[in-house]
């Protein structure tokens, strides 16, 4: 009730400013003052859009040239650099229609300001202008867009068969990662068995996922696919990683996927950005609470020998926590028994 009486008051106000500048001009046009101010005060306009073309002009080319080593991190993948050609056609394309009609904007609108006796040309209609601004825009975005189609249904097509597959999973507030071991197959996880210890919810009842690993840094190997297989474990997340030119959502309920494959080792771009302690990262890129910020993960690119020797390291989770493994059959069997009495169907089996 209050609020719609503030709405009502800002509402009357307007209503009676407007009324107010109303009465102001035409007590200016009784008294004759009118066509001076106008003259003198369009002159200002016309000079003002001027000024603005040019300083908005010369601060967007600054903050471009200023930011653009942060906006545009070296690529690290095969499919980046058929991104960043992508990208920087389109840039140009709408740069110079951008550019053009800016300036077309601003210098007309001070070329025609208002002048005493001059008035304007009527100019109501003409099918040939309509036919060429609406052709030309038409046919350049349809490429444009049919080119950004190509591409984009090649990245998300299937990952190679042998790639690397690595789960990625998200939760507030950090990512959880899982490797399907030496079968290469992901065992089955069941969010019902999630714990402070099994945190990814590992039904160790399925023996693909005995020999599944969880780590705290990702590993993958140079100039391998390697395909991310995206969960949420809550909320709406995105995986992020910037050199790699990757970016997908991490939607819970719904698995997401995205394949690459990495170009440049973590040394050799610690070389080239002349950066000792370069790291690559996976950061969450959709805000998903308090906190989001430290979502961050480290990607290590290894040489393909070195990959497999990290990889022959490590240790499974089963082997890590052999109580989880102890405790699992006992637990396993009361939810069984629990899921037989009830009437919702057991459907939150997730096998990947
Ligand atoms: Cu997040």
């Amino acid at each position: 009730m209050t609020a719609l009486g503030i709405v009502l008051v800002l509402v009357l106000l307007l209503i009676v400013f407007g009324l107010l500048f109303r009465l102001q001009i035409l007590t200016s046009i009784f008294s004759g003052s009118f066509t001076r101010e106008v003259g003198v005060s369009n002159r200002v306009n016309a000079i003002l859009f001027l000024i603005f073309l040019v300083a908005g002009g010369a601060a967007f080319a600054w903050s471009f040239v200023d930011s653009y080593d942060a906006m545009i991190v070296p690529i690290a993948s095969v499919h980046g650099y058929a991104t960043e050609r992508m990208f920087w056609t389109t840039m140009i394309i709408l740069g110079i229609v951008f550019v053009l009609t800016q300036v077309l904007l601003f210098v007309y609108s001070y070329k025609y300001q208002h002048k005493e006796g001059r008035r304007a040309f009527f100019f109501p209609h003409n099918n040939k202008i309509e036919i060429i601004w609406t052709l030309i825009p038409a046919i350049v975005m349809a490429a444009l867009v049919f080119a950004g189609w190509k591409e984009w249904s090649r990245i998300t097509g299937p990952a190679p068969k042998d790639a690397v597959v690595v789960e990625v999973m998200g939760k507030q507030f950090n990512w959880l990662v899982r490797y399907p071991g030496r079968d290469q197959k992901l065992g089955v996880v069941n969010y019902r068995l999630i714990d402070a210890v099994n945190e990814f919810g590992f039904d160790l009842s399925d023996q693909n996922g005995l020999d599944d690993f969880t780590v705290g840094e990702v590993h993958v190997p140079k100039g391998h696919p390697v395909l991310l297989k995206i969960r949420s474990r809550d909320v709406l997340h995105a995986v992020y990683m910037p050199h790699f030119r990757v970016q997908m959502y991490a939607v819970p309920g719904m698995p997401t996927k995205f394949w690459f494959t990495p170009t440049k080792t973590t040394d050799e771009m610690r070389a080239q950005t002349g950066n000792p302690k370069f790291n690559y990262e996976l950061a969450c890129n959709q805000i998903c609470g308090r906190g989001h910020f430290a979502m961050k993960l480290n990607i290590v690119v290894d040489e393909p020998d070195d990959y497999v020797a990290w990889f022959a390291q490590q240790k499974p989770f089963a082997e890590q926590n052999p109580e989880v493994l102890a405790n699992f059959k006992q637990k396993a069997t009361k939810m069984v028994e629990k899921e037989a009495a009830a009437v919702v169907p057991a459907t939150a089996n997730a096998s990947l």
